[in-house]
């Protein structure tokens, strides 16, 4: 076994380090250090820039066929309005994009619970009606999960399902569903829902078909450092082989109103040493994101220094899967202030597109 310094040494060389040296480093590394050599990295692949984007969530349904136990936002797939479920199409997604003039955002992101009855003419029709009323909107919509589900609804492979939402006009995949790929845990906390092979099939098919996509993973419940490492480690493995990841981000469990309340969340120097660690063990996905609506914006600016060069987007109260957790109520940042905020903690705000070309 190398020791710490070793490791830092071999960071500093930026050599790849191996699973058990990540390890050692989340039980051992001193949080200064790991803060330094995060941050070196995040400025020999981006500089002094920070990107952020014009973006709305939109949340078809809260309706789902699983039941997760960190999940605050999901109902039963027979619940109804008054047990506080919604089932929304076309309507409510043209009053959504309605709200905004022609260039006001460049992104779309749909994601919800799994509806049992709605397969892949679902997604399409949600996606196809975007491009046709906007089609300079960059639509980035559903977990490898949803797709997994749509596919079997549908009766049609992954690789098909996937065809035909770029078909309809799908951009690309969000990060969702990835939890923690240990099967041991994933059982324990997201039950029946796709596996981790599965999840990593659908986004190499999604890769390989031309549509990039971003991973998750949710920590701070159950799991150890150990499986923190292994899921970082086959987003690797599969970056390695297909290069369609575009961004890394981290999402802390939050605590509110599910059935694993009775876990604390864990500390901010944990989220820090979590995300300095990504930067250092990620080599080859070149953003790693603070998602500021799950994090909160002040801690989201603190992850800046420790290799996080991305703060997702503007937002605009359009996603209610945290607020239903525990994190911010209203979450909406304007342009204005991510910029000018970004400025305060030294670095440059460059607004980007959904695939970090900057605008
Ligand atoms: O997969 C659900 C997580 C994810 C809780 O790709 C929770 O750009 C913490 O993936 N505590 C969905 N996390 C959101 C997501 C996402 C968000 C922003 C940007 C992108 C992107 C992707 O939310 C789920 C799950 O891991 N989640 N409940 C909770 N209580
Ligand atoms: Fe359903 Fe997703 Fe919530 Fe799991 S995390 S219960 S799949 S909405």
């Amino acid at each position: 076994m190398n020791s710490i310094q070793e490791i830092y040494k071999k960071v500093e060389r930026r050599e790849r380090i191996s699973e058990l040296e990540a390890i050692q480093l989340y039980e051992e590394a001193d949080l200064a250090v790991l803060q330094k050599l995060a941050n070196q990295i995040r400025k020999d692949k981006h500089q002094d820039k920070t990107f952020y984007n014009r973006n709305i969530h939109f949340e078809p349904t809260n309706k789902c066929v699983y039941a997760c136990k960190f999940c605050s936002f999901a109902r039963k797939a027979k619940a109804t309005e008054e047990e506080g479920a919604w089932d929304y199409g076309i309507d409510e997604l043209k009053v959504q994009l309605d709200k905004y003039p022609v260039g006001a955002l460049t992104e779309v992101h749909i994601t919800g619970g799994v509806h049992p009855d709605r397969g892949v003419e679902f997604g399409e029709e949600l996606v196809a009606f975007i491009k046709k009323v906007r089609p300079e909107i960059h639509v980035k919509a559903f977990t490898a999960v949803e797709v997994t589900w749509m596919a079997k609804v549908s009766k049609l492979s992954v690789r098909e399902t996937l065809t035909r939402l770029k078909k309809a006009g799908l951009d690309s995949l969000p990060g969702g569903g990835a939890e923690i790929f240990d099967s041991s845990i994933r059982r324990k906390i997201a039950g029946g829902k796709a596996p981790a092979d599965r999840w990593l099939e659908v986004h190499g098919e999604a890769h390989r078909v031309g549509l990039s996509s971003n991973a998750t993973m949710l920590y701070g419940h159950i799991e150890e450092y150990s499986h923190r490492v292994d899921h970082m480690s086959r987003l690797r493995q599969l970056q390695d082989e297909t290069q369609g990841f575009n961004s890394f981000i981290p999402l802390r469990y939050r605590n509110e109103n599910n059935s694993m309340s009775n876990l604390k969340e864990v500390s901010l120097e944990e989220d820090m040493r979590n995300f300095a660690i990504a930067r250092i063990f990620l080599d080859n996905i070149p953003h790693l994101k603070a998602y500021w609506v799950m994090l909160g914006v002040e801690e989201a600016f603190k992850a800046l220094d420790y290799g996080v060069d991305d703060m997702d987007g503007t937002v605009d109260d359009s996603t209610k899967i945290y607020s239903m957790a525990g994190s911010i109520e209203n979450p909406a940042l304007s342009r204005d202030y991510l910029t000018k905020r970004i400025a305060e903690s030294g670095y440059r705000a460059v607004e980007r597109n959904s695939v970090y070309e900057e605008i």
